[in-house]
């Protein structure tokens, strides 16, 4: 007697496979996708469909960064996957773990110039940790449990799983398609250090002069805040951060030494430095062509072993998760402290840390009692911190405005300062569709997104999106008419301000209004705080559109001319 077997869709397999990965959310742009969205919407998984595939990209990185939880996107073939990458390389520089899904050309077609065909696998190459190619229906769970498999495991990254359209519409037999509990194919276990390194690690830090701790975002993706607050305070060893690392210790923490960046700041006399989940990337590099400060020890902690003595020799490396390394430190220094019979005293070094961060960021700050029309930004961000409380979470986007407003926002607690920049790629135009995504993740918070007007207007129509969707996002615009960043480069470097001026007519209030949003246009810096406020009283999508002075300097603050003089001694040598 023949049995009947039970047929089951490869669109219906993925929906499944997404759900047992409890996936609640999909940022998503349509296509070549409406069978998978039928599965989804079948299982109670909500869809944002957006404007455009960058965005896409971008919210699910916000909505990992906001949880650390791995962001979903799913985009159509061809044109919906090209788009889709400006944003995934802004999740692969941020470390995100975002599962990108995309459709392609039905297989019996491919390489035949077939609408829509495009060979995703060398421009997600350099983008991604893994990239997923299915051949048979059969097998899309288990190339979904993979795309989470790398997305999480490890260092996380965006992952995309590319499935041809014809797979999706195929029936396979149920029983050769299994779909397997997510504990069953990976684990949320944390490496730890090699003991002996890190017992040595205390010993060099217990009797330094001078430690110091440097943090980047491994600290956050590790969820390590507590362990890292914890060590320092048993040590008394002031801890700095780079901008990926803020919000790792709280900023009014008597420990924090603040932000580092073109140089090594607050904790350049440091004799031992305690980097953990940091990248030494060109801000942290170099100094003038050599390292920033050649003579401190460096003992790198790092989940990614490849990245131990990239750029920067180190003199102890230990591979490892920053919870769990920082967990065995503080045991490793509870004993070493019991058996001396010691205690550690707040030493004058951390007042030196300590003083020479309020002086960088006094200077960093300097606009921010500034009552001039138009605005000054630092003015501008002085107000919006002033209005955010421990419900907030900000967003940063622009050039200029980035820079003015970041040193102002005292971020004490995890993930409540985000960046939108994709790490040291600089992507700008994310801040809008992160706020979406971070939203989704957080909707009791207030999520407020402070952006220039040149980067606001490259993902703008998210706003539609944020109204379809009612995700509240309050959207402050730093408007000086110009890409500052560049034009104010252009300016201390005797170039011509080509292509750096914008338009003074042109209203992001009335644009914002027109989708259905709430606008307003400020001029004067009392208005601020009570147009933030009309702005949330509002219910809906917001924006600002504040005028502010285009003549105050950004990022020169940090490096201006003295970063191309930099370049040039390194190109000389
Ligand atoms: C996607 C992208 N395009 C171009 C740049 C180069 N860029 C860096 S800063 C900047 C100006 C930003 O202007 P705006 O957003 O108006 O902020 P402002 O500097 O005026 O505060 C530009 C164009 C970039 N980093 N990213």
């Amino acid at each position: 007697m023949e049995v009947e077997m039970a047929k089951i869709r490869g669109s219906e397999l993925v929906g499944r496979a997404l759900k047992n990965e409890r996936v609640k959310n999909i940022f998503t742009l349509s296509g070549e996708l409406s069978e998978i969205y039928d599965s989804c919407l079948d299982k109670g998984i909500k869809l944002i469909d957006m404007r455009h595939e960058q965005a896409v990209a971008n919210a699910a990185t916000g909505y990992a960064m906001a949880t650390g939880e791995p962001g979903v996107t799913m985009v159509t073939a061809g044109p919906g996957a090209i788009n889709m990458a400006a944003g995934i390389a802004a999740a692969w520089y941020a470390c995100a773990p975002v599962v990108a899904i995309c459709t392609s050309t039905a297989s019996c077609y491919t390489g035949m110039g077939a609408v829509q065909e495009f060979d995703s696998r060398d421009a997600y190459h350099p983008i991604t940790k893994w990239r997923g190619y299915p051949n048979s229906t059969m097998r899309l769970p288990e190339y979904v449990a993979t795309a989470f498999r790398y997305a999480t495991t490890g260092r996380k990254g965006p992952v995309l799983l590319d499935i041809p359209y014809d797979l999706l519409l195929l029936e396979v037999d149920k029983k050769d398609a299994p779909i397997v509990p997510p504990e069953r194919y990976r684990t949320d276990a944390r490496p730890y250090g090699d003991p002996q390194l890190v017992k040595k690690a205390v010993k060099w830090l217990l009797e330094a002069e001078r430690p110091g701790i440097l943090i980047g975002s491994g600290v956050l993706w590790s969820g390590a805040s507590k362990e890292l607050v914890k060590f320092a305070e048993l040590f008394k060893i002031p801890v700095c951060y780079a901008i990926g690392g803020k919000g790792g210790i709280p900023d009014d923490h008597p420990l924090c030494g603040g932000p580092v960046g073109y140089d090594f700041g607050s904790i350049a006399e440091a004799d031992v430095l305690l980097a953990i989940g940091v990248r030494f990337e060109e801000i942290l590099n170099y100094g003038k062509g050599a390292f920033y400060a050649p003579d401190v020890k460096v003992i790198s902690v790092e989940i990614e072993p490849l990245e131990i003595g990239r750029n920067r020799p180190v003199d102890l490396g230990i591979w490892g998760d920053a919870k769990a390394v920082l967990t065995q430190m503080t045991e490793a220094a509870q004993e070493a402290l019991r058996a001396s019979g010691k205690r550690r005293r707040e030493t004058e070094w951390v007042k030196t840390v300590k003083g020479i961060a309020k002086s960088v960021q006094d200077i960093l700050t300097a606009g921010a009692t500034n009552s001039n029309k138009p605005i000054n930004p630092g003015r501008l961000g002085k107000e919006v911190c002033d209005y955010l409380g421990d419900d907030s979470v900000i967003v940063m986007d622009g050039g200029d405005i980035h820079a003015h407003v970041t040193p102002l926002y005292h971020a004490n607690s995890p993930r409540s300062y985000i960046n939108a920049q994709g790490g040291s790629l600089g992507h700008l135009g994310g801040g809008i569709p992160f706020g979406i995504g971070i939203k989704t993740a957080l909707p009791g918070k207030k999520v407020v997104v402070i952006t220039g007007d040149g980067s606001f207007l490259l993902n703008a129509s998210e706003l539609d999106t944020a109204v379809r969707h009612k995700k509240q996002i309050v959207v402050v615009v730093g408007n000086d008419c110009q890409w500052g960043m560049v034009r104010h480069d252009q300016q201390l470097n005797q170039c011509r301000e080509a292509c750096s001026i914008l338009s003074e007519e042109v209203r992001y209030d009335k644009y914002a209004e027109s989708m259905g949003a709430y606008g307003e246009l400020v001029t004067e810096p009392e208005q601020i705080k009570p147009a933030l406020k009309r702005a949330f009283k509002s219910g809906l999508p917001a924006v600002l559109d504040v005028r502010t002075d285009p003549s105050t300097l950004g990022f020169a603050n940090y490096r201006g001319v003295e970063a191309r003089s930099t370049l040039k001694v390194i190109h000389k040598k």
